[in-house]
């Protein structure tokens, strides 16, 4: 490693240190002091680099907020212990109803009152929705490095009951492809995709506390319209109890990702190649065939143009927009020639590429906006998950091209959340974790 990397390097591992909160890492200190699902995965990646022990206990922490239904949360919040304890014994004294959401939720919106006080396994509180499954890739990839099979054997259970219930619970008209009931699940918060199906969610939630806009410029981060929709929803669903299988099958929001499909196609196939290694032969066909199954749903809906696109499936519509999402079917396990050939234009040549990795929106959209979120600026995860895909399917060159460009954009920017797509410059969240321990993996 030259000088330069090393300093990098340094640099990255000091931002994973100071995000570090024993158990979990949380993805930035300001704007996110909880412990977040996909997030999670991406850093374990990076706490390998340091201490592999470390790594495993990343994602043991955040199976264990599994729900008795197989979902794991995609926001488990940062919970001392005697607050829980309060909470469960006296949640209806208007006082503790009061002061609790501010003290456990204190600096970030949606506090867990939200989300009905929901606990997960492990008796923090929660969410109740998911996030992007890379967690059994981040596992599989933990295993390969350090052999350690009673951890990886311990993590078995609870990847395949997660899987099962987005195949299940989540896939009530066996169109073989999660469906997603809040843009927060897609990890992509205020894609265009998610434009017109949050546009039928009339909003009830007038007033919207916006504790992120403190530390990151109003004009990076999603508009408080999109806010009250994604309240909104939430509020909805507490109302009716997070029934999963009826708010995928007619909730107000539901839609289906080709991003968050592929991620979980691969996650099948790779939680099946981690079964097979422990010698658990039924989980491995069980999750083969779950992985074959996403991948053919996917692959039935793509474009002659080889792309896959959002659906919104209030109305059955396909998505105008060519985003990231579209680009990440290139993890999926399986992929015909022509997907592959015309992934591969897209993210290094066509119009998601950059010069500083994958951009999150096509670069003549009209809804581009290059400094704001998931509509225009690049991110280290989607370029990283990109290049991982594109390694997978023999394109060697490519990925390694791709993963320069990921490299040189936390070079040129920071150690931040997200990126300007033709500068490089840094936007977002300081000390954003995933960034850190992608740049660590890559660097060595
Ligand atoms: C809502 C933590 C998370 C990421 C998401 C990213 C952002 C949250 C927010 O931050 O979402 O879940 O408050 O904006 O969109 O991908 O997991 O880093």
């Amino acid at each position: 490693m030259d000088v330069l990397d090393g300093r990098l390097a340094a640099v990255c591992r000091a931002t994973l240190e100071r995000d570090d909160r024993g158990s979990y890492t949380v993805p930035a200190p300001l704007t996110y002091p909880h412990q977040w699902n996909w997030d999670s995965a991406f850093v374990a990646l990076g706490w390998l680099e340091i201490s592999p022990e470390r790594a495993w206990r990343e994602l043991e922490s955040l199976l264990a907020a599994q729900q008795p239904n197989g979902l794991v949360p995609h926001l488990i919040y940062a919970t001392p212990a005697p607050i829980a304890e309060l909470v469960a014994h006296l949640h209806d004294v208007p006082v503790v109803r009061r002061l609790v959401p501010a003290l456990v939720g204190r600096r970030y919106s949606p506090s867990p009152a939200w989300w009905g006080w929901r606990r997960g396994g492990d008796g923090r509180f929660c969410s109740a929705i998911t996030q992007p499954p890379v967690a059994a890739t981040a596992t599989w990839l933990l295993f390969e490095a350090t052999g350690d099979e009673p951890r990886a054997r311990a993590l078995l259970p609870a990847l395949a009951r997660w899987h099962r219930f987005l195949l299940d619970e989540r896939d009530p008209l066996g169109l073989g492809e999660p469906v997603l009931i809040h843009p927060w699940e897609s990890g992509r918060d205020n894609a265009p995709e998610w434009d017109a199906p949050l546009d039928r969610v009339r909003p009830e939630v007038t007033v919207v506390p916006r504790p992120d806009r403190d530390h990151v410029d109003a004009a990076e981060r999603p508009s408080d319209d999109h806010y009250r929709r994604f309240l909104t929803l939430v509020r909805r669903g507490t109302r009716s109890g997070w029934r999963q299988r009826e708010l995928a099958a007619r909730g107000p929001f539901r839609v289906l990702d080709p991003g968050f499909s592929a991620i979980l196609a691969r996650a099948c196939a790779d939680l099946s190649r981690l079964a097979d290694a422990l010698g658990e032969r039924r989980l491995a066909e069980v999750e083969a065939a779950r992985a074959e199954r996403v991948a053919a749903a996917l692959a039935a809906r793509t474009g002659g143009d080889g792309l896959a696109r959002a659906i919104d499936l209030a109305d059955d519509s396909e998505s105008d927009a060519l985003s990231c999402g579209s680009a990440l079917a290139v993890v999926a396990p399986s992929l015909s020639a022509a997907s592959l050939d015309a992934l591969e234009q897209v993210v290094l040549q066509g119009p998601l590429a950059s010069p500083f990795g994958v951009r999150s929106l096509d670069r003549g959209d009209r809804r581009l906006r290059p400094r704001c979120y998931w509509r225009g600026p690049v991110w280290v995860n989607v370029g990283w998950l990109c290049a991982l895909g594109l390694a997978t399917h023999g394109r060697r060159r490519s990925s390694a091209l791709l993963i320069r460009r990921v490299v040189e954009c936390v070079r040129a920017g920071g150690v931040r959340e997200y990126y300007a797509p033709g500068s490089g410059r840094g936007l977002g969240a300081h000390d954003f974790a995933w960034t850190a321990a992608l740049c660590l993996r890559e660097l060595g």
